[in-house]
């Protein structure tokens, strides 16, 4: 595909912003390659700066579920900016979104909206420390939550992308508040927690890893958290920034029937506008400013606009009850469509895949932790990806992220994947 609109736009970009991008990943450092200049998106396709097309399996990272400019999300955010834009005051639309939340998560008695995941999670973190008056928190190898200073340790995403799962910029005092443990490794989990339960203020999890690429807990992982958190007075926070929504209404928790003490959402339930949200037990909120001590604020939190695209996007998924059901059928049929093509051209493949999130990982042993994802080859991954974007399929740019379907995909769509798929791995 050509691509010279694009180019220019990257080179003009390069000299005003770091790296040209306003967000490391999608620079397509990982795949070497000028990045995608996106234009317009509609449904389940991407139009770049040239007019190619793409059928698109990185969502903008997880937010559109309902594919791009659904409808009923567009014309929600039409009739709410007729309003105006932002009234810095409490406006009815945060008040709907909030019910929706509370009523997707029984573990939510009280949610609080920020404009981004990273604000949600760092905002929970903080108010976990008041709460329990205890410094530590715990994270896990390849777990990314934001990039609010306490989490640049031993991070995944764009951290495990570009080779720097710690960052730069962070004093050693504070990384030394965060403990990292393997995910998916319930013992060590254990011990930490009867050795230094006393310094742990919380434990901060995905309950479905998306960002070392898709690795879903093994049985009794995620039990094994709830039952020592529990026991020793440690708020555990699940971070469904990526999962909410995306594998049930209510999230991870809903699907492994879980009730942590914190959630951190994000991405979905904002429809592609900038939303997160943190919430928990009423015991733990209470302490949030103005009802409590714990000072948390922000000039855009609750934006009308932004909540009218999250409350669109909820209520879009609610109409049709076979919603998941659909959007996994998708999800398999794909998946199997690869593992096919896979086996038939000899490539070492192995896909995890969970609800409507899914990563091929070119290594032929299981993968359930970073350090079992880190044995993928990210070169063969590169090749793949540079093919699959020149026959407009356009996957996320590194193999430490996960592919999400929509339920706008179509069955042509994901027909063509599959095919342009076992061509790709047929030239790899
Ligand atoms: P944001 O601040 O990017 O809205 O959310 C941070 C965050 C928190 N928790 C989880 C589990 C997340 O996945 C994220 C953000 N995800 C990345 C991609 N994996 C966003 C893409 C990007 O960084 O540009």
């Amino acid at each position: 595909m050509r691509r010279p609109h694009s180019h220019n736009y990257f080179m003009k970009a390069v000299s005003l912003m770091p790296g040209g991008v306003n967000s490391p990943v999608r620079a397509f450092k990982a795949v070497g390659d000028d990045p995608i200049v996106v234009t317009r998106a509609k449904g389940d396709r991407l139009y770049d700066a040239d007019g190619n097309r793409y059928i698109d399996y990185c969502m903008s990272w997880g937010p559109m579920i309902l594919g791009h400019g659904n409808i009923k999300v567009l014309n929600a955010i039409r009739k709410a900016v007729r309003g105006g834009t932002s009234f810095g005051t409490l406006c009815p639309y945060e008040v709907r979104l909030a019910e929706l939340i509370a009523h997707a998560y029984r573990s939510i008695e009280l949610v609080r909206m920020v404009s981004s995941g990273t604000e949600a999670t760092m905002s929970a973190v903080r108010v976990a420390r008041a709460y329990t008056k205890r410094d530590r928190i715990v994270k896990f190898e390849g777990g990314y939550h934001g990039h609010s200073d306490q989490f640049l340790i031993k991070a995944g995403s764009g951290l495990a992308t570009l080779g720097t799962p710690s960052s730069p910029g962070v004093p050693e005092a504070f990384a030394s508040l965060t403990l990292t443990l393997p995910y998916n490794d319930p013992d060590t989990l254990q011990r930490l927690i009867s050795e230094r339960w006393r310094e742990i203020a919380a434990v901060i999890v995905e309950p479905v890893a998306g960002n070392m690429g898709v690795v879903p807990p093994v049985p009794g992982f995620l039990e094994t958290l709830r039952e020592s958190t529990a026991r020793h007075g440690i708020v555990l926070i699940f971070d469904e920034v990526i999962t909410g929504l995306r594998l049930s209404l209510s999230g991870a928790q809903g699907v492994f029937r879980i009730s942590p003490d914190m959630t951190t959402l994000g991405k979905i339930i904002g429809g592609g506008m900038p939303v997160g949200a943190y919430g928990g037990k009423k015991e733990i909120m209470d302490m949030v400013s103005p009802e409590g001590a714990v000072y948390q604020a922000g000039t855009l939190s609750g934006n009308p606009v932004a909540m009218a695209a999250g409350i669109a996007t909820i209520k879009e998924i609610n109409s049709g009850p076979e919603f998941y059901k659909d959007l996994e059928k998708k999800t398999s049929h794909l998946v199997s469509g690869l593992k096919d093509a896979a086996r038939l051209t000899g490539k070492a493949i192995t896909i995890n895949s969970i609800g409507s999130m899914f990563t091929p990982f070119f290594t032929d042993g299981a993968v359930c932790d970073l350090a079992s994802a880190m044995r993928s080859d990210t070169k063969l991954y590169a090749g793949f990806f540079r093919r699959m974007f020149e026959k407009g399929v356009y996957m996320p740019p590194s193999q430490f992220e996960a592919h999400f379907m929509s339920i706008a995909h179509s069955a042509h769509d994901i027909d063509r994947t599959i095919k342009y798929a076992y061509e790709a791995l047929r030239e790899l």
